[in-house]
């Protein structure tokens, strides 16, 4: 029987997972399919834990989200076409869910599925080789509570585990030593740690944005974010200031590039995180930096160098989990025989065509329009349900222009579901004063 082994049992993970299944119930006979998943649960970043460093048998904690995360971008742009947000809970619910929300419809489908059973949790996956003479990947995993390392026999791989975990992380002159707490945004876990402190963040990006926020609302002195390229351009309330880059911090006081100093209490790195697969061997192992189009994937999702192997979801995002789905279909659909790939050269051209496009994308807006006509390519190969991409384009516009109207009010606006057609409630308290970020707080209706 053909076997397909898929790492990780995140969002990306388990729409693979969610894809075969769906073919099954409709009939079709799908391969054996195995997922090795590290955590002991599922749903990838969206599965909390307090831990940071190392978990209980020593693997590097995968979790880089937060208390009190709420969704950075509308739900109604993320929402699965064949699971809606109005079915999973029963009625319709306000926009920007807290990360305990976001969970539960994600787990919501894949329970409904049944595929729970097709996961080996505690399993981190330690090493993958392709034997040429068998044609047949080798996956060697790692089953932690009863530490037995196994190697297996698969057809193809499907590798879901994720780019936003191992951390970036710069050196700055005096970070040594530094007097309070230095740390990445992938080990930040509470902001009341920060209730009353000077902080300052590095980088400008969407960790930046949101860990700079949270710490605002939690009661922070102040926040003082600072850039290597250019600032946000946020209207940022008072207490909350960009500055060009850090240059080197002297005891408490942190300097930067306009000459500028600020003394501060902590520093939170928000420099993003690396695409790492220490599992992976030279051959299969792809090399990027966090951007729209990865190289040598066909399609995004095909490896060029061997197209038995398989990534889902290591595009940087606007797109998230409609956009994994389409992925997941697609490859499904290759592995099923109904999508057929063309010749080595023809593949190289076709991702490279989109590479030259993403090369010149300007601005977030452009990314989007780009990211969507991707995910709508993919989707209209497969049995993926249809939905209005360019609607989703919109409701990103609308978010955007939120986000520069007011960065501490954009999640208190609501937008119609692309699914349904169905407008969002408002949420009953506006963002900055709603402490409580538990799934019963969201849900409670005014
Ligand atoms: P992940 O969620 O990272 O899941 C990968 C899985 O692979 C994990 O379960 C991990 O344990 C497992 N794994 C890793 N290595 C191995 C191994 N060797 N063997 C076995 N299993 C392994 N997206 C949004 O849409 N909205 C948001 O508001 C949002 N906020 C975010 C906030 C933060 C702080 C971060 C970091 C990301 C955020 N994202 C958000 C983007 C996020 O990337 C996606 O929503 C989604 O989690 C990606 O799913 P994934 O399955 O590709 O990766
Ligand atoms: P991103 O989006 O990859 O951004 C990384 C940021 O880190 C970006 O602003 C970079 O600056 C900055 N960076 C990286 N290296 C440095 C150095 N050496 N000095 C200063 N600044 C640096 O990662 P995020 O963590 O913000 O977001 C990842 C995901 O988490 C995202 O999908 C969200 O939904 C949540 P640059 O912009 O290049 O000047």
């Amino acid at each position: 029987m053909t076997r397909v082994a898929v790492i990780g049992a995140g969002p990306s993970g388990l729409a693979a997972l969610r894809a075969f299944q769906s073919a099954k119930k409709k009939g079709a006979k799908i391969p054996e399919v195995v997922c090795f998943e590290k955590q002991d649960d599922w749903g990838g970043l969206w599965k909390y834990t307090w831990r940071t460093g190392l978990d209980e048998y020593g693997e590097p904690v995968h979790c880089s989200m937060y208390r009190y995360l709420w969704s950075n971008g509308p739900k109604e742009c993320l929402e699965f076409a064949d699971y809606t947000f109005e079915e999973h809970f029963g009625k319709p619910i306000a926009s920007y869910p807290p990360r305990a929300v976001l969970w539960d419809y994600i787990v919501g489908r894949v329970k409904k599925a049944g595929v729970r059973k097709w996961i080996r949790f505690n399993t981190p996956v330690r090493m993958v080789n392709y034997d040429k003479k068998k044609k047949k990947f080798l996956v060697t995993s790692h089953n932690r509570p009863k530490d037995i390392m196994t190697t297996e026999e698969f057809d193809y791989v499907i590798c879901a585990s994720g780019h936003f975990s191992t951390p970036q992380v710069p050196f700055f002159p005096g970070l040594d030593t530094f007097n309070g707490r230095v740390l990445h945004a992938h080990d930040f876990r509470d902001a009341l740690e920060f209730k009353g402190k000077d902080i300052l963040i590095v980088g400008r990006s969407y960790s930046a944005e949101d860990i700079g926020s949270q710490c605002w609302k939690y009661g922070a002195k102040s926040v003082t974010t600072t850039y290597r390229s250019k600032p946000m351009g946020f209207k940022w309330p008072k207490n909350f200031e960009e500055r060009p880059l850090l240059q080197k911090v002297e005891g408490k006081t942190a300097y930067f590039k306009d000459g500028s100093t600020k003394d501060v209490d902590a520093i939170i790195l928000c420099t993003g995180y690396q695409h790492y697969f220490p599992y992976l061997p030279e051959d299969l192992r792809l090399k990027t930096a966090n951007r729209m189009w990865p190289p040598n994937l066909y399609k995004g999702v095909v490896w060029q160098d061997n197209p038995k192997f398989f990534y889902i979801g290591m595009q940087d995002q606007f797109y998230t989990f409609n956009m994994f789905d389409a992925q997941a279909w697609y490859v499904r659909d290759i592995i099923l025989g109904r999508i057929k790939l063309p010749k080595a050269d023809a593949m190289k051209k076709d991702w490279k065509k989109w590479l030259k496009r993403e090369e010149k994308l300007a601005d977030a807006e452009q990314m989007i329009w780009f990211q969507g006509d991707y995910v709508k390519e993919l989707i209209e190969a497969t049995d993926y349900p249809t939905f209005d991409i360019e609607a989703v384009n919109k409701t990103f516009m609308v978010w955007e222009h939120h986000k520069m109207d007011d960065i501490m009010g954009f999640r208190n606006n609501s937008y119609a579901s692309l699914m349904t057609g169905t407008m969002s409630p408002k949420h009953h308290t506006p963002w900055k004063d709603e402490l409580d970020d538990s799934m019963e707080a969201y849900l409670r209706n005014a």
